[in-house]
């Protein structure tokens, strides 16, 4: 699909000592090591009622990761889906009698537009199911041959007994992962599955569903095999992060991560899983099935994209988080002091600022750690000033380069 064009990135003098990240496989902050090119694949939105602030904060901290990689001197190679037919966006069709294409078409131009504004790097590839289909079926054909599937009155199932690393990336007891795939879509109770956590990779054409032709007959893929077959197909196998919000641990990525293992005979299938926090409002986890949403859109009606920026950035990626009304209010604040500060022909020294801003988003992205060192610049700048000529010109690089924020 068509992304937006990707905000340039400014360089800046020296380098980073390499990003680090907590893996959720592992349960441990790791270095991220990448290959060259570095490689990411972030899993996409399903284009209904997007894009929430949860949606935004997700991205964005992916999109520090990507900075941090490009600062250390790395090329990234960044992948992302867009879940366009799937049960969720197909039922809010039907219940508002729209066309499933035209709703996911809308809300994917609002995507862009949010993306674009927040300036967050467009994705290298940004893949629809649509767009996927024959690799999907590749994929279901190479999983049938290790003998990883079976059928169940015309749907295909990935047998996760296959993959004897099942498990491993959210480390669940399987109570908790019967519970947790019932409430992400799946069908851990249907008759007749020889485990309730196997998943759909081909479900078979329904009346009033779209569907496409198949060496297993017409249908439509399943919603882990999606992400497998893109990231295998674009990325190829042992990528070095998979990232995504913290709902989809299980059994998304658990299950996504088992069906590239069986599909290739390799291990693991990303380096490391990273997840970000959820975002709620209201006291309640931001999603669409809740409808306690607010949308990017609507801010950036009223405010400055940076300030909306400032402020999901204000909340370190991992934590959960509660959106208040008045977060823009501090956000704002805090972008009209830093472009104050930077308007300056001369400044304090900004090389202290830049190692502190490195050294907190190395380790594990901590963004409010980098931004209350140039707080610091900038409250020292409105109170004494400085004499370096370069440095106002250093700090605003290094806030649009590493975080992001154009000054
Ligand atoms: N299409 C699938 C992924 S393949 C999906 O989860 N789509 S989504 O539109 O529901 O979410 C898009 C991205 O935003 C996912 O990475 C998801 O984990 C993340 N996300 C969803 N809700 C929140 C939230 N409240 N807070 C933070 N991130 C969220
Ligand atoms: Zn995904």
């Amino acid at each position: 699909m068509r992304t937006w064009p990707s905000p340039s990135i400014p360089e800046l003098p020296g380098d980073n000592a390499g990003l680090r990240l907590f893996d959720t496989a592992t349960g441990s902050v790791r270095p991220t090591a990448p290959g060259d090119p570095a490689t990411l694949y972030v899993c996409g939105i399903t284009p209904y009622d997007s894009t929430h602030l949860g949606h935004a904060a997700t991205y964005i901290a992916f999109d520090l990761v990507q900075r941090v990689w490009i600062d250390a001197g790395h090329r990234v190679a960044y992948v992302q889906n867009i879940t366009d037919v799937d049960d969720p966006l197909l039922d809010r069709a039907a219940a508002t009698g729209e066309n499933w294409e035209d709703l996911a078409r809308r809300e994917m131009a609002r995507y862009v537009d949010d993306m674009a504004e927040l300036r967050l790097r467009a994705p290298d590839e940004w893949v629809s199911v649509v767009e996927s289909i024959p690799h999907v079926v590749r994929a279901v054909e190479k999983l049938r041959q290790a003998g990883a599937v079976y059928e169940l009155e015309g749907d295909l199932y990935f047998d996760i007994t296959s993959d004897p690393r099942f498990g491993s990336v959210a480390n669940l007891d399987e109570p908790t992962m019967i519970e947790l795939s019932g409430n992400a879509g799946g069908d851990p109770d249907r008759p007749g599955k020889r485990h309730p956590l196997d998943a759909v990779l081909w479900r078979a054409a329904r009346e009033g569903e779209p569907s496409w032709p198949s060496p297993f007959g017409p249908g439509r893929p399943g919603w882990h095999i999606e992400c497998v077959a893109i990231a295998i197909d674009d990325l190829g196998m042992t990528f070095d992060v998979q990232g995504g919000g913290r709902d989809l641990v299980f059994p998304h990525h658990e299950i996504g991560a088992s069906q590239g293992q069986v599909m290739t005979g390799e291990w693991p299938y990303a380096r490391l899983y990273a997840h970000a926090g959820m975002v709620a409002y209201h006291g309640e986890k931001m999603s669409k099935s809740r409808g306690n949403l607010v949308f990017v859109s609507d801010l950036r009606a009223q405010h400055d994209p940076m300030a909306i920026r400032l402020a999901i950035l204000a909340h370190h990626y991992r934590e959960d988080w509660e959106w208040h009304d008045d977060e823009l209010d501090a956000a704002t604040r805090r972008l009209d002091a830093w472009r104050s500060a930077v308007s300056w022909p001369t400044g304090p020294p900004a090389e202290g600022v830049l190692a502190e801003v490195r050294n907190r988003l190395t380790n594990d992205l901590d963004a409010p750690g980098a931004m209350a060192a140039i707080d610091r610049w900038a409250e020292e700048q409105r109170l004494r000033g400085g004499d370096d000529p370069g440095a106002p010109g250093v700090v605003s690089r290094m806030s649009d380069a590493l975080l992001g924020v154009a000054l």
